[in-house]
């Protein structure tokens, strides 16, 4: 892995840009794509409830809950692909992660809006580990205090990015719309720490 330079910052981002080969990620893209039964849930926005640009599917290694934006999600066991692709991420990184939010970008109108993952069940500061397939898409990092801070990495198919120290306190991170986009499909492997 290679450390990604955050000029004035310590916060710890790490890239893997061959962490699977083209051939491999290609072929991961299709399965998870047909495999994975998506759900397109509801957010509240503004009063109002509306869906999600996006279908997801909440994968976890023991039955946990787990609430993202107002919305609890019963997690699904990891299936086949998820488990191969997280024993990878431990080869790689030594991390354990238990559980995975999957989203699928099905053409340039799907996004995901400025947020951070600092869900009280990742505790104090997590590591998260972002792998993706498919199209490129531009992920968009700001600096929550410093004006004018922030990134703009392309994800290219089969890469590896794990948003380490400071990357959830300090910084937001987004998936803006495209004009045009191939479909893609994002994994964010978490550690959930305290089961409810
Ligand atoms: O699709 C991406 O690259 C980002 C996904 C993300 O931030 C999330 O699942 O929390
Ligand atoms: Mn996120």
């Amino acid at each position: 892995m290679e450390r990604i330079p955050i000029i004035g910052s310590e916060d710890e981002l790490w890239f893997d840009e061959f962490f699977f080969d083209s051939a491999t990620a290609s072929k991961l893209l299709l399965d998870l794509r047909d495999r994975i039964s998506w759900i397109q849930p509801k957010i509240r926005m503004f009063g109002k409830w509306v869906d999600q640009p996006r279908l997801m599917s909440w994968q976890a290694e023991e039955k946990l809950h787990y609430s993202y934006s107002g919305i609890t999600l019963i997690a699904e066991p990891f299936s086949r692909e998820v488990a191969e692709i997280a024993s990878r991420i431990k080869e790689r990184t030594g991390f354990h992660f238990n559980s995975v939010l999957i989203n699928y970008y099905r053409d340039g109108q799907d996004s995901m809006g400025w947020h951070a993952d600092d869900e009280k069940e990742l505790g104090y500061d997590p590591i998260i580990a972002s792998v993706s397939f498919g199209a490129p898409r531009a992920f968009l990092l700001r600096h929550n205090h410093h004006k004018g801070m922030n990134l703009k990495l392309p994800l290219p198919s089969g890469s590896l990015l794990v948003m380490g120290k400071g990357m959830q306190i300090n910084w937001k991170h987004s998936l803006p719309k495209r004009k045009h986009s191939e479909p893609r499909i994002n994994l964010t492997f978490r550690k959930i720490l305290i089961a409810e």
